[in-house]
Formats: C-alpha cells, sequence, structure tokens
C-alpha cells in the first residue's frame, strides 16, 4: 500500500515541554465566537444547549476515551489502522498521536469544547504520526455512514486533507453520501502546501465538497491564520490560533493532560461542536439546514488579512432555532421481489424539524403511476400485491410533515417480478436491490435453513421448497440488517 498523503491539519506549537493546568473556561476560542466583535470580553457563555443526545464523529487520530474533558462520552468507532495492524493502539480508537484528542475535546471537551455533552465516536484512521490512506478514509466514511442513525442529525468532523490528484475525488464521494443522509460534515481547509504557505483549498479534498462546511483559521486577532488556505470553497473561519497564541485543548499523555495546537484543524471541530448545539435543539433538522444556518449567522467583515476570493465570515454561536422545513430524503431503500409482489423499505429521511406524518410511496409502470399507498410515521415498509410477472416498475418515496411533502426520492427501477419456485436458484440481485453505491449484502436466517440457501460460486439463493425464506439485507457489514421473508413456491 502507498501512503496517499493524507495529513493531519494540525501541528503541535514548537516542542514544549511545559504542562498546562486544566484550563477553567476562560479559552480565548470559546470567548472569541459568542461575540460579534473583539475586544474579548471574558465571557464564552454559549446558551442552555450541549450537544447532548447528538453523535460527533472524530475521524482522526483516535480519541483518548478517559481524558477528563470527554469522559464517558466517547465511543470507539471503527479502527483502521489496528485492524490493518499497521499501527496498533490499546484500547482500540485510542491515540497514540495527540491530534485526535485535541480536536475531540475542542468539539466536545468539558470545559475546553463547544458542544460539552455531545457524545464522541471515534473513527480512527490516521496512524501515530497523523498519517493516512486513502482507502482507510474511504472505508471509515462508509462505516460511519452504516453506523449513524437515520432522521437525526449527526456531525463528522475531518480535521485532514489530501491533494485532489491523489484520489481526493473518493473521499468527496463518501463525503457528499453522508451529508445526503442528513449527517453535517465539517472539513478543515487545510495548512497550506509542503512548504507552509497557504492553497486555494478547492484543490484539497473533501475540503472542496461543496456541501460540506470548510473552515479556515483566525488568530487571536481576527487576522486569517498564516497557515490557512482559502479561497471559494472556504465556508467560515474560526479560531485556529496562530504564532502568538494557539488552542489549549487535551492531549494524548494523560487524563489531564493538555496542549497549545494551531491549525485548521482546530477550527474545524469548533463548528462541529456548534453544529451539535443546533442538531440536539432540533434533531431532525436536516443537515444542509443546519449547515446554511451556520454561515448565515456567521460574523460578516471582521477578519483582516484575507484574499480576495475567500468569504468574510467569522464563526458566530447564536442557538435561535432554525426555520423549519419540508422533509429531506428517505435513504437506505430496498426493494425485494417474490410471487407477484414487492417489498419496499427505507430509513426515514430528517424531518425539516417538524414531526414527519406520513410518507408516500408510489408504484409507477411505464412512467404511469399505477399503486400508491399512504403510511402513516413510523411505518418504514409496504407490500404491493398484484403485480404482473415479467415487469420492471419503479418507486418513488416521499415523506411529509406539517409544513409540506419533503423531498422524493428519484425512481427506483425495481428487479423484474417473478416467482421463486422449489428447486430453482436465482442470482440475489435478481431479488432485490439498495439504492446505494453499496452492494446489498445477504444472509439467510437460520430458521429457513430448509427453505433456502446462499451458495457462494457463483452467489445464487436457491429454493429449496415451498415455504418463508428470511433473509437479511444490508448495505454494510455490521449494519443491523434488514429482515425479508421471501415467498418460495
Ligand atoms: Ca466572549
Ligand atoms: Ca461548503
Amino acid at each position: 500500500m502507498i501512503a496517499m498523503g493524507i495529513v493531519a491539519a494540525g501541528a503541535v506549537l514548537a516542542a514544549s515541554t511545559a504542562t498546562f493546568a486544566a484550563p477553567v473556561g476562560t479559552e480565548w476560542h470559546l470567548d472569541r465566537i459568542n461575540q460579534a466583535l473583539l475586544p474579548l470580553d471574558g465571557v464564552n457563555a454559549r446558551g442552555p444547549l450541549t450537544g447532548a443526545g447528538i453523535d460527533i464523529y472524530i475521524v482522526d487520530t483516535g480519541v483518548r476515551s478517559t481524558h477528563e474533558q470527554l469522559t464517558g462520552r466517547v465511543v470507539p468507532g471503527i479502527d483502521i489502522p489496528t485492524e490493518n495492524e499497521t499501527s496498533k493502539v490499546d484500547p482500540v480508537s485510542s491515540d497514540c498521536d495527540g491530534h485526535g484528542t485535541h480536536v475531540a475535546a475542542l468539539a466536545a471537551g468539558s470545559t475546553v469544547g463547544v458542544a460539552t455533552q455531545a457524545r464522541v465516536i471515534a473513527v480512527r484512521v490516521l496512524d501515530c504520526n497523523g498519517d493516512g490512506e486513502v482507502a482507510d478514509v474511504v472505508d471509515a466514511l462508509q462505516w460511519v455512514r452504516a453506523h449513524h442513525r437515520s432522521g437525526i442529525a449527526a456531525v463528522v468532523n475531518l480535521s485532514f486533507g489530501v491533494d485532489l490528484g491523489d484520489d481526493g475525488t473518493s473521499i468527496d464521494h463518501e463525503v457528499q453520501a453522508l451529508i445526503d443522509e442528513g449527517v453535517v460534515v465539517t472539513v478543515a481547509s487545510g495548512n497550506g502546501d509542503a512548504a507552509g504557505r497557504p492553497i486555494d483549498a478547492c484543490k484539497i479534498a473533501p475540503a472542496d465538497v461543496p456541501d460540506a462546511l470548510t473552515i479556515g483559521a483566525v488568530g487571536i486577532s481576527d487576522a486569517v491564520s498564516y497557515y490557512a488556505n482559502n479561497g471559494p470553497c472556504v465556508d467560515l473561519y474560526a479560531p485556529g490560533g496562530d504564532r502568538t497564541k494557539g488552542l489549549l485543548s487535551a492531549w494524548k499523555n494523560s487524563d489531564t493532560n493538555y496542549e497549545f495546537d494551531v491549525g485548521t484543524s482546530m477550527a474545524s471541530p469548533l463548528v462541529a461542536g456548534y453544529a451539535a448545539l443546533l442538531a440536539q435543539q432540533q434533531p431532525g433538522m436536516c443537515a444542509t439546514s443546519i449547515s446554511r444556518a451556520i454561515v448565515d449567522r456567521s460574523t460578516k467583515g471582521v477578519i483582516t488579512g484575507m484574499t480576495a476570493d475567500s468569504p468574510n465570515r467569522l464563526l458566530f454561536i447564536d442557538t435561535a432555532p432554525i426555520v423549519t422545513t419540508t422533509p429531506g430524503e428517505a435513504s437506505h431503500v430496498i426493494v425485494t421481489t417474490d410471487s407477484q409482489s414487492l417489498v419496499v423499505s427505507w430509513d426515514s429521511p430528517c424531518d425539516g424539524g417538524s414531526v414527519l406524518t406520513g410518507t408516500r410511496v408510489s408504484l409507477l409502470r411505464n412512467g404511469k403511476v399505477v399503486k400508491r399507498m399512504d403510511v402513516p410515521a413510523g411505518t418504514n415498509a409496504v407490500r404491493f400485491l398484484g403485480l404482473a410477472l415479467g415487469s420492471r416498475y419503479q418507486v418513488v418515496i416521499k415523506a411529509k410533515n406539517a409544513i409540506g411533502a419533503g423531498i422524493a426520492t428519484s425512481r427506483i427501477t425495481t428487479p423484474v417480478i417473478r416467482k421463486i419456485l422449489p428447486g430453482q436458484s436465482v442470482e440475489p440481485s435478481a431479488l432485490g436491490s439498495l439504492t446505494s453505491d453499496l452492494p446489498l449484502l445477504w444472509s439467510v436466517s437460520q430458521a429457513s435453513k430448509k427453505v433456502c440457501r446462499l451458495q457462494v460460486m457463483p452467489f445464487r439463493l436457491v429454493a429449496l421448497r415451498k415455504g418463508a425464506c428470511r433473509v437479511g439485507l444490508r448495505g454494510i457489514a455490521g449494519q443491523d440488517p434488514v429482515i425479508r421473508t421471501l415467498r418460495i413456491g
């Protein structure tokens, strides 16, 4: 495997041997973001919201879960360097670099963080030197896509970057897929080129993803940090520190270890924390609404030293509720067919801040609606009966709330309607499909082993006799399967 130049976007200020006392909540980075203009007023109150109930995925070098800033709120997620045995840590998803712990506590630390009660999910993709590989990041982001709870806003912070030319587009693709499913993604704009000179953030993945919140850095006097990538792909700036002053946050060496660090890596998690506050207030709010509110509420025109093509917007924590919208788009739609019927299931979309009241599922044939079902909120699967053998249909799903109908899925073409007869073996893809770039993974329940089985080479579902064949279907290994009963005979 070739290291693909994924690098963490933070750097400890000149190696120091000093130990820093536990912060008491008067850190300048928190002081700055609750007021529009300098000078700092010594107040860092952020209102009653804490991010409780919201997950922030820290995709980084791991997190020291026992650190006093985060005690009891860190969950180990996937740990790819340990899985690959390239850079093992124990316990898994802990941090042998320090960067991830620093980032996590800026997002969610009890006195240095913004969302003081959010849950942190430690997704380890970078090794003990803060380096990683594109393929590992892709795996990790797919894991997050399987792990997050549908319909509840979550936040993912990505304080790293890679040159677009180094296959960065595959990371961009995964980031966009997360956003489409209601996850707010905050991304460091990056800390310049190999010589530390700022470059256009549009040349870095995933900083270039339009729907991500790409965060540049400013120092304590509101000047753009000397290292911060800039340009039109930056959405807003947040404190990231400079030579004068870094950001004090948790470090890896003990549960009371703190360190000053600077970088767009440090600016990005402050925005992630703010996103968690807004998500706590309106858990069903769509990711795009949260991201838009964060940009809209920023302080305009106070930053100095920026390039003309960069947005003059500085993070401002305003916890007024976001205006509610119609729902987002249902995801993870799975369609299976058997015996002249088809079953459609889906994950509920974001509700736009107003509870879902129901879902309309339309079935089309040759472009015309032939059946329509309205089901109450909480029902996430329907069966259509009496369909024409040998035909394909199309499915469209649309959730609604008090504001109105939400975003319809695009038309999902079903497998051909067929009967499954004893003795037949059928390619599973002819029986079921998933609306995703991921393949649909199949398993047969133990109770159905006499009715049907999966054959590996070639991959076939074999119908043994008449009866109910219970299968588990999932998009990503480890995800809870959707259970379906296929009728044989
Ligand atoms: Ca203040
Ligand atoms: Ca953006």
